[in-house]
């Protein structure tokens, strides 16, 4: 017999095609919300019942007592929230018992909500219960922290599912999944949850547990906030079929699993593992490597713990994550608690992996298989042939533009790749002249030029881009959108304010000072230091041709050019 569904039923939550047509037709006067690409994972989950027993998003109450309690309000075992945020705007035009429609990013229409609760989510309480702190460069908390307030609770009767077209043979529901696991005779199934590519050591010990349960094996990438049009994630993707041959024949399944990492621990591993459940698996291993920010979702020391005292009311076992290291004597990969007593070992690090694809060297043989390596070399290739992007922040009159200007001809000089300069006044005039420098604004002029950057990146040219970009989290945002298509490089221009202040060529500060230009930055608006600058030059004590000169050493160190 295969394992029920998560609370008895799957809750399927798309409706049949005459509701669906009433709905449709309802639909042209109801206000409805955009979804972000958070909210439309948790959306697909519960449409096709990942979130079995869960019907809609959850009201005040249900989020209290999930909070609080770990509890559904049935008292169901249930450990994250899942809420939906709207705008302000929207909740002030919004009662309850009004249908909301929930559409996707392209404005198609998916869902419609009952609006059951209006409400206010306590982000900072939230994070402490469900991620176990408020540090905020916590990933978990950053990602509260991006959550608006407040929220719409209610049940959700689905039109049609998210359209994918990106690999839609590998988009298996939980209901098409069963089906399979039924046809194969699959009843014991470990579910293999990861974020990173595999090698020989998780097919090793993806093998290993699941031969030990006497098991099949479902692989579940998840790929949840994976864009399309990140071309790591093809790869990824690509590397998972390629692993498949590498099991007995008709012993593994594979699909991919939409889910927003919410980066919560113990929590999120009791989440993943009540999914894992509606699929038809029985036994659960998530992947506690880091992924390539340095995020780790599942941290087997500290959150097994809580995990496996609940596992019995989940009735999914969690299997304990040791990790594999390659054994030079036996040529294969054994568990590290498991190796014999002075065996000589090999590993490889993520970073230490990336580092040498950054760097156009040779993946060794025992780290993974040749087709696997082939990919991964064709979707990252060195860093000498990607674009990349030069990003410079500091004050006004800290030095930016000069800097950019010869670092821009020094590499025009080299002649390697196309230089476009998106200097801060030829984006506020070309790009941005609407906006001011109200914190908004700042932003949305921020993520316009990251926007740019990272086509230019992504296509092979370099990007010089030279705003003030006072502000920590769009500065990171921009990072995440360029890497997703070539190199990132932070510069900070750290010339002190006395010194820039002194400068004023524009005359500029001596305005702000006497309060003719409000919200300027240094005086009176902030300016929130990097702390993750690959290079920081602070001019007051050097000239532009030795800060330029600084800065192609370091493209030069780390690969970008020479
Ligand atoms: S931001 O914060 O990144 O969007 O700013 P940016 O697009 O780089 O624009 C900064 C230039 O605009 C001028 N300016 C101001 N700067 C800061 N605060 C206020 N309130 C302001 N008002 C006008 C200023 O001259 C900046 O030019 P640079 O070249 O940096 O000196």
């Amino acid at each position: 017999m295969m394992i029920s569904p998560y609370g008895g039923v799957l809750c399927e939550l798309v409706v049949d095609l005459d509701r669906r047509r009433e709905l449709d037709e309802q639909l042209r006067d109801l206000v409805s919300w955009d979804l972000s690409l958070r909210q439309l994972c948790d959306l697909e989950l519960l449409l096709f019942g990942g979130f079995s027993p869960l019907r809609g998003f959850m009201t005040r109450a249900e989020y209290d007592s999930v909070c609080s309690k770990m509890q559904l309000l049935d008292g169901t075992l249930w450990p994250l929230p899942v809420t939906l945020s709207i705008s302000a705007d929207l909740a002030d035009k919004l009662s309850v018992g009004d249908q909301l429609g929930l559409r996707d990013l392209e404005g198609v229409a998916l869902a419609v909500l009952k609006v059951a609760d209006i409400w206010q989510a306590d982000r900072q309480a939230e994070a402490q219960a469900c991620v176990g702190t408020n540090d905020p460069q916590h990933p978990g908390v950053e990602i509260l922290a991006d959550e608006a307030p407040v929220c719409v609770g209610g049940r959700v009767e689905g039109l049609r599912l998210p359209t994918h077209y990106d690999f839609s043979s590998l988009r298996l529901i939980p209901r098409e999944v069963r089906n399979r696991f039924a046809k194969r005779g699959f009843q014991k199934v470990v579910a293999y949850q990861t974020c990173e590519p595999m090698h020989r050591a998780e097919q090793a010990m993806t093998f290993q547990a699941s031969r030990e349960q006497q098991a099949n094996l479902f692989i579940q990438p998840v790929i949840g906030e994976a864009s399309p049009e990140n071309l790591d994630y093809y790869a990824r993707v690509r590397c998972y079929q390629m692993l498949l041959p590498r099991y007995p024949s008709n012993t593994v399944e594979l699909s991919l699993l939409p889910l927003a990492t919410r980066f919560a621990g113990a929590r999120e591993a009791m989440l993943r593992a009540i999914v894992a459940r509606n699929f038809g698996c029985t036994h659960l291993i998530i992947d506690s490597k880091p992924d390539q920010e340095g995020r780790v979702v599942f941290d087997p020391a500290k959150d097994a713990e809580l995990v496996l005292a609940q596992q019995a009311q989940l009735e999914v076992s969690l299997l304990p994550f040791a990790q594999w290291v390659y054994d030079e004597d036996s040529d294969t990969y054994l568990p590290e608690d498991r190796l014999p007593a002075g065996a000589l070992t090999r590993r490889l690090s993520p970073e230490g992996l990336r580092a040498r694809l950054q760097a156009g060297r040779k993946i060794p043989d025992w780290y993974s298989y040749p087709d696997v390596i082939a990919e991964l070399t064709k979707a990252n290739p060195p860093r000498r042939q990607q674009g990349f992007s030069l990003f410079f922040t500091g004050l006004s009159g800290a030095g930016k533009s000069t800097l950019a200007n010869v670092v821009m001809v020094r590499l025009m000089e080299l002649g390697s790749r196309p230089v476009t300069l998106l200097d801060g006044d030829i984006v506020r005039r070309n790009l941005s002249s609407e906006l001011g420098f109200s914190k908004e604004h700042r932003d949305i002029n921020i993520r316009r030029i990251g926007f740019v950057a990272g086509e230019i990146s992504k296509n092979g040219g370099i990007a010089i881009c030279a705003p003030i970009a006072p502000y920590h989290k769009v500065r990171k945002e921009v990072r995440r959108m360029v890497e997703a298509g070539g190199g990132f490089v932070l510069v900070h221009v750290a010339t002190p304010l006395g010194e820039c202040e002194k400068r004023d060529r524009k005359g500029i500060y001596k305005k702000a000072r006497a309060g003719i230009i409000k919200e300027f930055t240094g005086i009176s608006d902030p300016y929130q230091e990097p702390q993750d600058a690959e290079v920081t030059i602070d001019t007051s004590d050097q000239t532009p041709d030795e800060g330029a000169q600084q800065i192609m050493l370091y493209l030069e160190k780390a690969g970008y050019i020479g």
